[in-house]
């Protein structure tokens, strides 16, 4: 299934012209990605367009190239060559699934061990982050890293990876992280980017949340409830409640963390954190959801009390 490294290098450099897709709610490694693969295809004079479903978040305006980021309403013309970065499925796609198919040359380039192989090549390898994926390859096709390739590789090592703390850190991705740092990227300005310049409204809101957190089954079990009505209270929208559901792991007792957060009336996007063995894939499962043993979510409908109710039940089971 896996594209072989030398045709996957074919098919990536045979075209004047190429589009790279982000994912929807785009994160640090699929923005890194798509920057860093955009940097190597103008090298060699290839002409890249970038493209989100989603309105790229504020902390990433650091890096200037995101002013590049196209709408999918202004891509209206067909490309010789597509390639998503980070995507697991076309459920990531958004919009960009109509681009998915209506082209036949698609590459998918990836590193979550669900992604299934939807496109012509598929280049999946299970690492901790697409841009370690995408670091090691280009390192096999002999493409050299400038600092700025380093720097947008580094930025979804460090955030994919918790800045290295989750599991999926291994001996490979430090390794990988040092050579970027060699090559001048900044980790100490990634830290500061992503975990140091959040606004003000942010923050109030986080406070408010996290004091409002719920405990079940000897506090073994933490929830966090975040309304639209919050969000609107402060002028924030969904995206800026990403990483509130770390907080309470911190706690010692709490080894299962979820998170609510209410996408439209009566209707939830819950997330799932754990620690060790607890697998909260399962969890998300009976719910019809999935992701890893320590992270994934789900979508329930319903009462809000109700639905706290469901998932306060199900974690109790899954705790021994
Ligand atoms: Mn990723």
């Amino acid at each position: 299934m896996t594209t072989k490294i030398n045709e996957l290098k074919t098919a990536l450099f045979a075209h004047k012209e190429v589009l790279i897709c982000s994912h929807i709610r785009p994160d640090g490694d699929t923005i890194g990605a798509t920057l860093a693969l955009r940097e190597v295809l103008l090298t060699k004079g290839i002409l890249v367009d970038i493209v989100c479903d989603s309105s790229i978040p504020q902390k990433f305006s650091y890096l200037s190239e995101v002013k590049e980021y196209k709408r999918v309403e202004e891509i209206t013309k067909q490309y010789p060559l597509v390639v998503f970065v980070d995507t697991a499925s076309d459920g990531q796609m958004g919009e960009c699934y109509k681009i998915f198919y209506s082209h036949k040359n698609v590459i998918n380039i990836d590193h979550h061990v669900s992604n299934k192989g939807y496109a012509k090549y598929n280049y999946v390898v299970n690492k901790a982050s697409c841009c370690e994926v995408l670091a090691d390859m280009f390192k096999e096709m002999g493409i050299e890293i400038t600092q700025n390739i380093a720097k947008f590789l580094l930025l979804g090592m460090v955030t994919d990876t918790g800045n290295f703390a989750h599991n999926n850190t291994t001996a490979n991705t430090l390794k990988v992280a040092s050579e970027m740092v060699e090559k001048g990227a900044n980790l100490v300005e990634i830290n500061l980017q992503m975990f140091k310049n959040q606004p003000m409204s942010r923050s109030k809101l986080y406070l408010e949340i996290m004091s409002k957190s719920q405990y079940f089954h000897e506090d073994r079990v933490a929830v966090i409830i975040i309304r639209q009505q919050d969000l609107q209270k402060y002028g924030l929208d969904n995206s800026v409640t990403e990483g509130f559901i770390d907080y309470n792991l911190t706690i010692s007792s709490v080894v299962i963390s979820v998170s609510i957060l209410e996408t439209k009336d009566k209707t939830y996007k819950v997330s799932f954190r754990s620690k060790g063995e607890i697998d909260v894939n399962r969890v998300a499962g009976t719910f019809g959801g999935g992701g890893h043993k320590n992270a994934s979510g789900a979508m329930l409908r319903g009462y809000l009390e109700d639905v706290v109710d469901k998932l306060v039940f199900t974690c109790g089971q899954y705790l021994d």
